[in-house]
């Protein structure tokens, strides 16, 4: 395993009061001591103020340094935060002066790498840190500390503990075949499978709605020309980002934002009207907008008041998820036909409308009042599955042919899947895809 010393900057590149650089590794604390003036390894966990130096002695900054001595780090490693004055300079010439002293650049990813294979968190956990950093809405910063903590982690591994359990019983039943006791009972297996089972679809059930959290929940504003859905995603986004005029057929290609309804976090995307339109510009944008319909965890379909909803539009309120919004609810019109009562121009049912989306969208994820860990990512959800599957052949194997050796080899099967959910087997390939996204300081 590596543990060359790796240095990069913790913090953002650019114009700031302070820049953390952090050092780690085996000759981490040489390479700092050749920086730091007065370097002293025997203070651990506490802040010591020095002069900071190039290799030709000159001073770059004062600042200063923390010295966290392996495996009591956040990298398992020897480990030294240094801080000093932001800006493009100090930070630069620091790191330089590391580099000179023989760290080399920490690649993306490497230092909550090194943490993963020091077994200081567990590969869902260092997803975690990469989530926190990313969130943008409250609910999704609470997710990521959640699954930081290891509340998903423990949910694993009391899966996994049952699966070994399980194993256990039928590694018995393979070399005790003629015991007195006689076998174990196939039916306590089968109680243990469908246990496990029973947990893994519970947590599969759960997926969705977690990458919903992730990622932000789609929500499409799809409707007739001139229904008021360019002007009601201004008025949700808070910025004017979409074109609204009197003609219909204004909006052609989606346009897409970001928000948070309380604290959840969304997408919203404009769309063309939906209409028989002639002209080939407007039915590229209409094909968009059927794409986008297609894609929608929630359709808010707009209506103006005044108008009942068509066939067409009850079709889409009755295929897919969809809530009805009355729009240009200032101008008096009815809501026959039902809907939630929306004015762009005056503000009215708008807060009634976010609250409605988040409950509709996020409804399970409140219910749990956010105790339940999420399994927050494709990767999460593919292993997962791998593991109800091969539960299920497990199961399969016991009903049909009752021969232990084989139902061993499936739950074994469904162990290694959710091993290399955690990080518990070093894949390589599994800690690549999931560090290549992180920033270089983490
Ligand atoms: N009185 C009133 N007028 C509105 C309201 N919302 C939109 N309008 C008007 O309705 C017209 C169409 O609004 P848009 O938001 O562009 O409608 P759209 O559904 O995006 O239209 P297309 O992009 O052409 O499909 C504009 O003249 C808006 O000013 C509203 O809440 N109240
Ligand atoms: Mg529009």
């Amino acid at each position: 395993m590596l543990s060359d010393p790796i240095a990069a900057l913790a913090t953002p590149p650019g114009r700031s009061a302070l820049a953390v650089i952090r050092v780690s590794g085996a000759g981490a604390l040489e390479a700092a001591a050749r920086v730091i003036e007065g370097f002293r390894a025997d203070r651990p966990r506490e802040a010591l103020l020095a002069t900071f130096r190039d290799a030709a002695g000159e001073a770059i900054d004062r600042g200063l340094y923390t010295v966290f001595p392996g495996p009591a780090s956040y990298t398992g490693e020897d480990l030294v935060e240094l801080s000093c004055h932001g800006g493009l300079l100090a930070p630069a010439r620091i790191l330089s002066a590391l580099h000179d002293a023989g760290a080399r650049s920490a690649a993306p990813g490497e230092f909550t790498r090194r943490a993963v294979l020091n077994g200081k968190l567990d590969l869902v956990q260092a997803e975690a840190v990469g989530d926190l950093i990313d969130a943008t809405a409250p609910a999704q910063a609470r997710a990521a500390l959640r699954q930081l903590d290891g509340g998903l982690s423990r949910r694993l591994g009391e899966l996994r503990r049952l699966l070994v359990e399980t194993e256990g019983l039928l590694a018995y039943d393979i070399d005790f075949p003629g015991e007195d006791d006689g076998p174990i009972p196939a039916a306590r297996i089968a109680a243990q499978l469908a246990e496990v089972t029973n947990r893994v679809e519970r947590l599969l059930s759960m997926a969705p709605s977690a990458e919903r959290l992730r990622e932000g929940a789609l929500l499409v504003l799809a409707g007739r020309p001139n229904a008021g859905k360019s002007s009601l995603f201004n008025s949700l986004l808070g910025a004017d980002r979409a074109l609204v005029t009197e003609f219909p057929g204004t909006t052609r290609d989606a346009v897409e934002g970001h928000t948070d309804f309380l604290g959840w976090p969304v997408k919203l995307a404009d769309t063309a009207g939906l209409w028989a339109a002639a002209n080939p510009i407007d039915r590229l944008g209409i094909q968009v907008s059927r794409r986008y319909l297609a894609a929608a965890d929630l359709v808010l379909l707009c209506v103006e008041t005044g108008r009942a909803p068509s066939t067409d539009e009850l079709a889409i309120l009755a295929e897919r998820p969809a809530l009805l919004v009355r729009t240009k609810a200032d101008l008096g019109g009815g809501t026959e036909g039902g809907g939630i009562a929306v004015s762009s121009v005056s503000g009215q049912g708008l807060a009634e409308l976010r609250r409605a989306i988040a409950e509709r969208v996020f409804a399970d994820r409140m219910a749990l009042a956010d105790l339940e860990p999420a399994l927050g990512r494709a990767r999460h959800r593919t292993a997962l599955a791998r593991a109800g599957e091969a539960l299920a052949d497990a199961h399969e194997q016991l009903t049909t042919s009752a021969d232990a050796v084989l139902v061993a080899h499936h739950v074994r099967e469904a162990t290694a899947a959710l091993d290399e959910l955690v990080g518990v087997v070093d894949v390589e390939e599994v800690l690549d895809r999931v560090f290549g996204s992180f920033c270089v300081g983490k």
